[in-house]
């Protein structure tokens, strides 16, 4: 047998050895990259999740639990990923969910997300606690593309209220208001806490948007990353206040029933769309995966869809995972670590990495199962035993 021309321990990579991003194959090889890259304290802060990631880790299965009904001898030649969110065109039926504090992953921060989202004319809904100012985030978009502003109501009001009016004063590239609902109070996120990531330190460093980044007294359990949102929100009264205060289409994040979600419907005009969410997990553990709220409102409130979008996010991982929930009614779907570990993993070409699997996996779906255009999709390409 021909010498090997080197030995297995010459081959194996340093430490500090860096694979090309075209290597990485999918989000979980991306997360693995990310991980060891980027400091400790942010990949606690970005992989934690309330009490035992129960909710979490549904998040991350339940997809695979449904199958798909590929239908043969469909020309695929074409495949349009194309979409629109709220009447606006969007590329790709994927979006960048809100997530804080973007700029911990990699200095690209928020901004970087929002250019490698223009490449795949993808909507990003920049978070309340961004790491970067909502004008330096949007700053040199294409006219195109799709942003949205995500709200935490803050106690102290006026300091909401000022920022409803910058992106107010910015309506051309700001297309909604996302009100979040399911973090009044944070959730006891323990990794989080015992990476002893100190409130009033990194955060502050971190946010710069004007958000109240410190909250005095708490502390403790759960509430390194608290910002001071108000717990006092309710029907009848946050939606008026919200209205009073933005001329946008107002979008709910953080639906997690369908009688919540009969309730938004409600409020239509006005709310446009509702992403179901249990905030990555991080907030009600054992709270229910988004495509179990999609299943209750298919069963109780099928009405509504024909009212407002419905959007999900929590878990989603591969190309089939956008496709399932497009089927059971999803308009689009949010990616909150993904965006976030992309930025870990290289920057904003980490970012483009994941979008770009994440848009190959997807037509690579649709093509399989015999499918041109994402209004196609519908509840009889899921296999309904399951
Ligand atoms: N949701 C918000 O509405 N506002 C936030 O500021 C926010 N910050 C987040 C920070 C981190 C590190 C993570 C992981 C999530 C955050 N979320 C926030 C929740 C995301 O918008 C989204 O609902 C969730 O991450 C989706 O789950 P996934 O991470 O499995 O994709």
């Amino acid at each position: 047998l021909p010498e090997p021309e080197s030995t297995p321990e010459t081959e194996m990579p340093s430490d500090d050895y860096r694979p090309p991003l075209e290597s990485l194959l999918n989000l979980d090889e991306i997360e693995q990259e990310a991980t060891k890259r980027i400091p400790k304290k942010a990949w606690a802060y970005y992989f934690s999740a309330s009490d035992d990631l129960i909710t979490k880790t549904f998040n991350n299965s339940v997809y695979r639990d449904i199958l798909l009904r590929p239908r043969m001898l469909v020309d695929c030649t074409e495949c349009d990923l194309s979409t629109t969110l709220l009447g606006n065109k969007v590329g790709v039926p994927f979006f960048v969910a809100p997530a804080a504090m973007a700029r911990l992953a990699h200095p690209d921060g928020e901004h970087g997300i929002a250019k490698a989202a223009a490449r795949f004319n993808a909507l990003q809904v920049i978070s309340n606690n961004a790491s970067m100012t909502p004008e330096q985030i949007v700053d040199g978009a294409p006219s195109e593309q799709m942003f949205g502003w995500q709200i935490y109501v803050q106690n102290q009001r006026d300091k909401s209220v000022a920022m409803l009016k910058r992106i107010n004063a910015m309506k051309d590239r700001f297309k909604f208001v996302c009100l979040t609902l399911d973090a009044p109070v944070p959730g006891k996120r323990e990794l989080d806490e015992k990476s002893n990531f100190e409130r009033g330190n990194n955060v502050q460093a971190a946010v710069t948007n004007g958000g109240d980044a410190q909250r005095p007294g708490g502390g403790g359990v759960g509430q390194q990353l608290f910002f001071g949102t108000a717990c006092d929100l309710t029907w009848k009264t946050t939606l008026p206040w919200l209205a009073q205060h933005t001329d946008l289409p107002i979008v709910l994040k953080g639906i997690q029933t369908h009688e919540d979600a009969y309730l938004a419907a409600q409020h239509a005009p006005q709310v446009k769309a509702i992403i179901l969410s249990n905030h990555g997990g991080r907030a009600m553990d054992t709270a229910p995966p988004a495509v179990h709220t999609l299943l209750e409102i298919r069963k109780y409130c099928p009405e509504i869809f024909s009212k407002i979008e419905v959007w999900v996010d929590g878990g989603i991982r591969r190309g089939t995972d956008v496709v399932k929930a497009l089927c059971l009614g999803a308009k689009a779907v949010g990616l909150g670590r993904a965006a976030l570990f992309g930025l870990g993993a290289g920057g904003q070409a980490g970012v483009e990495r994941t979008l770009e699997i994440l848009e190959a996996e997807t037509a690579t779906c649709m093509r399989l199962l015999g499918v041109k255009r994402i209004s196609e999709l519908g509840p009889k390409f899921i296999n309904s035993r399951r």
